[in-house]
C-alpha cells in the first residue's frame, strides 16, 4: 500500500530533501511530508508563494482529520504489514506519546526494499544535525523483548503517530518554519520538554526512499532555510544550552529567523521543563562542548597525583598551594580526558593490569576516555578503574573496587 497523500506537496519537497545515500544498518534522517488519510486541499500553494507551505500543510491536514489520531507520513514512502496498530495501541494507552516506527530503506535506485536496524534512535550534534545511534548500552542491555518500544531524544522527520488533541495542545507546528528542515527538533524538544514522550516502535515498520544527497550540497538557499528552523528551534527550547549551537554552527549568527514571540508564550503557557532538564533526562549522552577547565588536584591519602615525563606518573607529596600549586600536579578533569597541559592520562593497553601512562591528548582515543565512578576513575571502554596498587607501585588499570583506598582519587579543585 502506497501512502500517497498530499504528495504533490512532497513532489516539490523533495528537491530539497536531505539525503545521503543510506545503508540498511545507518539509515539518513527521514524528511517529513504530508499527513495521512487527508483530503487535499483544493488550491494548489506555489512554493514561490507560500515558503512555509509543507509544514503549513501539515497544519492544515491535521485540522482536516475526523479522527482522534493522527498519523503523518511523507508522499514517498511505503508501509509494511501490520504497521499501524501497534503504533495506535501506544497512543491509546497513553495519548501524550509520540509514536515513530522503525524506517526502512527503498532504494532510489530500483526502490528494493532493505530492512533498517532495529537498535537504533535518533541523536543530533550541537550543530542540529540529525543522526541514527545505537541505542546507549545499559538500555540496550535492559531490552528484555525486541518488541519493547525505545525511547528516542528525536524522530527523524516527518514520520509519526499522534493523538490530535496532544498535537493541538502542544501547539501543533512553528508555522514560521520555511518549507522543511528542524522542524522535527523542535517538535521532539516540545514533545519532551512539555510532559509528553517520543519513541520508536520497533513492530511498526515503514519504508522511504532517501535521496542521495546531503542537504548543505544544496545551494545556499537550502542552508539558509535550515539554518533559519533550527535557529528557531534553538532560541525557543535550548536555553542556556543555544550557545553550543552558536559554536557549531557560527554562520547561523546574525541569520534571521522572525519572530518566536508566540512560540515562547507558548512554552510559558504549557509550562514546559527547562532544556537542562532534557539533556539530564533525556538525552545524557549528548557531551556539552568542552567546559572551562577547572584545575583539581587528584588526592590519595595525603598524597598528590604527579605526573614527571610520559612515564613516571606516581603519588608524591603535594606541594604549593592554590595557584602556586606545582604544575606537575595540576589537573583538568574534563570529560572524557584527564589532562595536564597537552599530554592526557591513558592506558596502554584494554586489560587488567595495563600501565597508565601520559601521551598526548586526543578526546577521540578510546585509551584516553575516563569517567568517575564515586571516588574512583573509570576508564570508559574497559571499565577497569585507576589504581595505584596501594603500594605507589607504577599506576595501572584494574578491577573496580572504589572502596579500595588504592582506588580512591579525589578531585580537590585549586582555587
Ligand atoms: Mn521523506
Amino acid at each position: 500500500m502506497l501512502c500517497r497523500v498530499l504528495d504533490w506537496f512532497n513532489a516539490s519537497a523533495d528537491s530539497a530533501e536531505t539525503a545521503r545515500r543510506p545503508s540498511p544498518q545507518t539509515p539518513p534522517p527521514a524528511p517529513p511530508g504530508g499527513a495521512q488519510g487527508i483530503p487535499r486541499p483544493a488550491e494548489r500553494h506555489s512554493p514561490s508563494l507560500n515558503f512555509n507551505w509543507l509544514i503549513r500543510s501539515r497544519v492544515r491536514g491535521a485540522n482536516t482529520a475526523s479522527a482522534t489520531i493522527l498519523t503523518f507520513l511523507d508522499s514517498h514512502c511505503e508501509v509494511n504489514t501490520d504497521w499501524l496498530q501497534p503504533m495506535i495501541q501506544r497512543v491509546k494507552e497513553d495519548h501524550t506519546r509520540v509514536v515513530s516506527p522503525i524506517i526502512d530503506v527503498i532504494s532510489l535506485d530500483n526502490f528494493a526494499y532493505l530492512a533498517a536496524s532495529a537498535d537504533l534512535r535518533g541523536g543530533f550534534d550541537w550543530s542540529l544535525h540529525f543522526k541514527w545511534e545505537q541505542i546507549p548500552i545499559e538500555q540496550k542491555m535492559a531490552r528484555s523483548d525486541p518488541t519493547q518500544p525505545i525511547r528516542t531524544p528525536v524522530i527523524a522527520g516527518g514520520i509519526f503517530v499522534m493523538d490530535k488533541s496532544w498535537f493541538n495542545h502542544l501547539g501543533q507546528y512553528d508555522t514560521h518554519m520555511d518549507i522543511w528542515g528542524g522542524e522535527n527538533f523542535e517538535l521532539s524538544f516540545r514533545v519532551w520538554m512539555c510532559g509528553g514522550s517520543l519513541e520508536i516502535l520497533p513492530c511498526s515498520r515503514v519504508g522511504h526512499v532517501f535521496r542521495k544527497r546531503h542537504p548543505y550540497d544544496f545551494p545556499e538557499g537550502n542552508a539558509l532555510t535550515y539554518i533559519k528552523n533550527t535557529r528557531r528551534a534553538a532560541e525557543v527550547w535550548m536555553d542556556e544550552y543555544k550557545q553550543y549551537y552558536y559554536s557549531a554552527r557560527p554562520s547561523a549568527q546574525g541569520k534571521a529567523f522572525g519572530s518566536i514571540a508566540d512560540r515562547l508564550t507558548l512554552r510559558r503557557k504549557l509550562n514546559c521543563k527547562p532544556f537542562r532538564w532534557y539533556m539530564e533526562n533525556v538525552y545524557p549522552e549528548l557531551r556539552v562542548p568542552e567546559q572551562e577547565a577547572v584545575s583539581s588536584v587528584l588526592k590519595q591519602g595525603g598524597l598528590c597525583l604527579e605526573a614527571l615525563g610520559r612515564d613516571s606518573l606516581s603519588l608524591a607529596e603535594c606541594r604549593g598551594a592554590g595557584t602556586n600549586r606545582l604544575q606537575s600536579q595540576k589537573w583538568e578533569l574534563v570529560e572524557p580526558l584527564i589532562r595536564q597541559q597537552d599530554l592526557c592520562l591513558a592506558i596502554s593497553a584494554f586489560t587488567a593490569g595495563s600501565k597508565v601512562k601520559m601521551e598526548p591528548c586526543n578526546s577521540k582515543e578510546p585509551r584516553q576516555k575516563w569517567k568517575p565512578r564515586g571516588p574512583a576513575l573509570q576508564h570508559m571502554v574497559s571499565g577497569l578503574c585507576l589504581d595505584n596498587q596501594g603500594t605507589n607501585g607504577p599506576l595501572v588499570i584494574s578491577q573496580c573496587r572504589p572502596q579500595m583506598a588504592g582506588q580512591s582519587w579525589e578531585p580537590q579543585v585549586i582555587a
